[in-house]
């Protein structure tokens, strides 16, 4: 399936938006729904509607068997060794905050030290900020080259024998930089510590396999890869997964309850108490059967054209500030002169354009980069060279209306 057909797999693209046919360049932010998607969670709703894990009754089994069927799609998505591993979340800030919660408060003491990069998402900030106010720990950062890429000789310095959790993101949602997570993760394990990876900009573009990167946990969220939202994952390594605590405790993740004291459900319910994300979890099931569809190495080969694409034609325009790396995924932030990233996507909406403007939930890269919000068109397997041919001529129009106005 080339670009075109695979759009029209996306009812919601084919619509005008202030009187021009949109232009989705916001898929960083979230991914639109393939027809896949929206079907099975139709279908789960009128045909098999039911709680999971407790009754006999024949809906009740059909919702089990879709929920848990999808949790071994996730597990042969991302290569884990089996389903104990996948616990679902409500996405990646959920996960994150599950290792930190749980793993990271039990394990973490005085004297030792937290390492991500200067580049994350708050997402993966703040759950550690929390850790070390908590346990003594001390947060320190992996600098960052010019270009917004890491240095791995930067990461052997900053990582000592005291570092327990090395926490990075695998594609940055600002930059498009992409990590080198396999070799991160053998110097964090050469000196004692754990590997975190946050993959929410990653497993939607590029094949992901835990066990290659060889990480300790791994995060991710369905909706910015044709899932609906409230659904993601944490995968995690069984023997880190078998020691950890719930950090959520009631229905379903029990397996005894005493008037005093209870004990839990094996891996993996014991991380997901309460009625779970039945329909997201299907939900999410179809969406990784159509990347699957569609091919993976396919996704990443149009996405990274689309990017070099971008960067060429945006280059054309004067005044355009590209932020980031030359080799990057289909993320591309950018300032326009002097106008505010805000004004540039509103010109940009009218025209039916949707591009993000803010900090992009990444303030310390916004001081780093020495700017306050940027704006950024992020591309995913629908979008075509037209779109990047639209955001030039919106942007070219951007340009030429605010230099009337100054
Ligand atoms: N990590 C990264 C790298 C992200 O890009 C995001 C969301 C998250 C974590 C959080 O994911 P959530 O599903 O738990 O919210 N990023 C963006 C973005 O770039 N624009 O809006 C959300």
């Amino acid at each position: 399936m080339n670009a075109k057909e695979i759009k029209k797999q996306f009812p919601i693209l084919d619509q005008n938006v202030n009187g021009n046919p949109l232009v989705y360049l916001d898929s960083a932010a979230t991914s639109q729904k393939p027809l896949k998607v929206i079907e099975a969670l139709d279908d789960y709703y009128r045909r098999y509607n039911s709680n999971v894990h407790r009754g006999v009754h024949t809906l009740g089994t059909l919702a089990t068997d879709g929920y848990e069927g999808a949790r071994e799609k996730v597990r042969n998505f991302i290569g884990a060794n089996s389903i104990e591993e996948i616990v679902f979340t409500r996405g990646t800030t959920t996960a994150l905050n599950l290792v930190a919660s749980s793993y990271a408060r039990a394990n973490l003491k005085e004297g030792d030290e937290i390492v991500i990069s200067m580049m994350e998402h708050h997402s993966n900030i703040i759950p550690w900020q929390q850790v070390a106010k908590a346990t003594g720990a001390t947060l320190k950062y992996f600098p960052l080259q010019p270009d917004g890429t890491l240095d791995l000789a930067e990461v052997e310095k900053t990582i000592t024998e005291n570092t327990k959790i090395v926490s990075v993101m695998h594609v940055s949602n600002v930059l498009g930089t992409i990590n080198p997570i396999k070799e991160i993760a053998e110097i964090a394990h050469r000196n004692g510590a754990i590997m975190v990876v946050d993959g929410a900009q990653s497993t939607p573009h590029m094949k992901v396999d835990v066990k290659d990167l060889d990480c300790d946990f791994f995060a991710f969220s369905g909706h910015k890869m044709g899932g609906p939202t409230g659904i993601g994952a944490l995968y995690g390594k069984k023997h880190l997964l078998e020691k950890m605590e719930p950090i959520e405790f009631g229905g379903e993740m029990i397996d005894f309850v005493g008037l005093q004291d209870s004990t839990w459900k094996e891996l993996p319910w014991k991380f997901e108490g309460g009625t779970p994300i039945i329909a997201g979890a299907i939900g999410l099931g179809a969406a990784i059967d159509f990347l699957e569809e569609v091919g993976l190495d396919h996704v990443l080969k149009h996405e990274h054209e689309l990017a070099d694409y971008a960067m060429e034609r945006l280059s054309e325009i004067d005044g355009l500030k590209i932020f980031g790396p030359k080799k990057r995924a289909g993320v591309v932030t950018f300032n326009l002169d002097d106008v505010h990233p805000h004004d540039v996507a509103t010109v940009l909406d009218a025209e039916g354009i949707a591009v993000r403007a803010g900090h992009h939930c990444a303030q310390p890269l916004m001081k780093w980069l020495e700017v306050t919000a940027t704006a950024r068109a992020s591309f995913y397997l629908y979008n075509t060279k037209e779109d990047v041919d639209a955001l030039v001529t919106g942007l070219v129009k951007t340009k030429e209306y605010f230099g009337d106005v100054f």
